[in-house]
């Protein structure tokens, strides 16, 4: 028998109470933020799955990190600590960092996307297509088309499909593709991972048509975590040298820190070419702050690099994935319809199977999410139509394949005893699906609406 448990590796030492709301309480928050959970108070939730970004819990040596921050305006010590540390466990040798995934994504974009541009990647993700987008490039969706059924078990679902970058180069011209961007752990895909020989082939493609490939790092260890388990020829190698193997085959990398390395605030942009990091210095003190700091406090920095260096730890990632996992199976036994294989961050549940009768226009997605908050103070999130956004050029909805609610789990957060909580919650709203009413929206903001956007019920 497989062995199951995955006990964490570490204990408590300081908790955060929490308040139980009644349902009544819940209705009425759910109404005041327009069915949309990002608009909730967090004082109204009781267990948190919006997100595992920025959430996670830091260590007592990341705290007393903390404590050694060097609040210089130029060249902290904190810093000098954080490039060596990207250096060492992701290869890359210059480092700006930034406030957070999203400044590293605006500084990229601005210095290689010009208008016209055409930017694959293994599925799109919200803040970098925009990005890419408002300095004048197109995303293109590169990858396997298992990644867009919930039910293929594709061990590799964040793979790219090199006959779409073909394709791709036949229609456009390589001059077109300024660089192409690869995601570990692909997030919208349910958090699905790349393989190592799928990259090499990526890396090839890259060098064999000269265009730079480029790393969306935000949770590359847990990719590597699942790529110990299931490639062939890496069950002896650490997470640790798995990620640096990863990182070693690409030119440049965004980093989200919030997720894999456990802070609650921060970023990097990271590269290799001196050229092209001297161009995102110059950008760096226009948007986020000088290059040593970037939009981040000395402090933080320095408990970025101690995280990273958690991050990697094996006994973590087995933990962590292992704790997704039993949320995950644990729903199966519910008969709950997820995305499957399991995700690296997050369980998603299939939005669409559970609540038939609304149409996806009517946001099934939206709607269960809120279903869920009001059965019982869990909060999770959209991932389907509502994420997706307009088309820029025809503003017409884009209507992905997955129309998903995501139960994120925030790292070293959130007990066994916790995860059984939100399985019998979900169960209770499968049972009362059909009572669930579709969503259209009262007020949509331009850009990243599923942040902002309020809705109403359809009667
Ligand atoms: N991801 C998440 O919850 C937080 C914001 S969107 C709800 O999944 C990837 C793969 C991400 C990501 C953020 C960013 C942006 C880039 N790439 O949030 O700006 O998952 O630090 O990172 C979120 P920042």
């Amino acid at each position: 028998m497989d062995k199951q448990s995955w006990a964490e590796p570490y204990k408590i030492k300081m908790v955060e109470l929490l308040k139980m709301t009644t349902r009544e309480e819940r209705e009425k928050a759910i109404e005041e933020a327009g069915f949309n959970t990002f608009l909730l108070r967090s004082e109204d939730v009781y267990i948190d799955l919006l997100t595992d970004s920025g959430v996670g819990a830091m260590s007592d040596r990341q705290w007393a990190g903390m404590m050694m921050g060097d609040e210089s305006y130029a060249g902290s010590r904190n810093f000098y600590h954080l490039e060596q540390t990207v250096k060492d466990y992701y290869s890359y040798q210059f480092t700006v960092p930034t406030h957070q995934g999203r400044g590293a994504e605006n500084i990229l974009s601005q210095i290689l996307i010009k208008d016209g541009d055409f930017v694959p990647g293994n599925m799109y993700f919200t803040t970098t297509r925009l990005h890419q987008e408002l300095a004048g490039g197109t995303f293109v969706d590169v990858i396997i088309d298992e990644a867009h059924d919930s039910a293929s078990t594709h061990p590799f679902k964040g793979n790219v499909d090199l006959d779409k970058l073909n394709r791709l180069v036949e229609e456009v011209g390589s001059e077109k593709i300024p660089y192409i961007c690869i995601a570990t752990c692909v997030n919208m895909a349910g958090g699905q991972p790349i393989s190592i020989s799928n990259l090499k082939e990526v890396r090839r493609w890259c060098d064999q048509h000269q265009i730079m490939l480029v790393h969306d790092m935000t949770r590359v260890a847990e990719n590597a975590y699942f790529i110990q388990q299931r490639e062939e020829g890496y069950q002896n190698k650490s997470v640790k040298e798995i990620v640096y193997e990863i990182c070693s085959l690409t030119d440049a990398a965004t980093m989200s820190s919030k997720k894999d390395a456990m802070v609650n605030i921060g970023g990097f942009l990271a590269m290799n070419d001196a050229e092209l990091y001297e161009r995102a210095c110059e950008l760096v003190v226009v948007y986020e702050g000088l290059h040593t700091y970037g939009g981040m406090a000395g402090r933080d920095m320095e408990a970025l690099a101690i995280g990273i260096k958690e991050s990697v730890d094996d006994a973590h990632m087995a933990a962590r994935i292992g704790q997704v996992a039993y949320l995950g199976r644990e729903l199966e036994k519910h008969g709950v319809p997820i995305v499957k294989p399991y995700g690296g961050h997050a369980i998603f549940l299939d939005a669409q199977a559970i609540l038939k009768h609304v149409p996806q226009e009517n946001f099934p997605a939206q709607a269960l999410a809120a279903a869920l908050y009001v059965e019982s103070g869990v909060r999770s999130m959209e991932r389907g139509v509502v994420s997706a956004g307009r088309n820029k050029d025809t503003g017409e909805n884009y209507y992905p394949k997955l129309e998903l609610v995501r139960l994120t789990i925030p790292r070293r957060v959130y007990t066994q005893a916790h995860m059984d909580v939100v399985v019998e919650s979900v169960a209770q709203v499968m049972e009362d699906a059909e009572s669930i009413k579709g969503l259209e929206f009262i007020y949509e903001p331009k850009m990243l609406r599923f942040f902002q956007g309020r809705f109403k019920q359809i009667s």
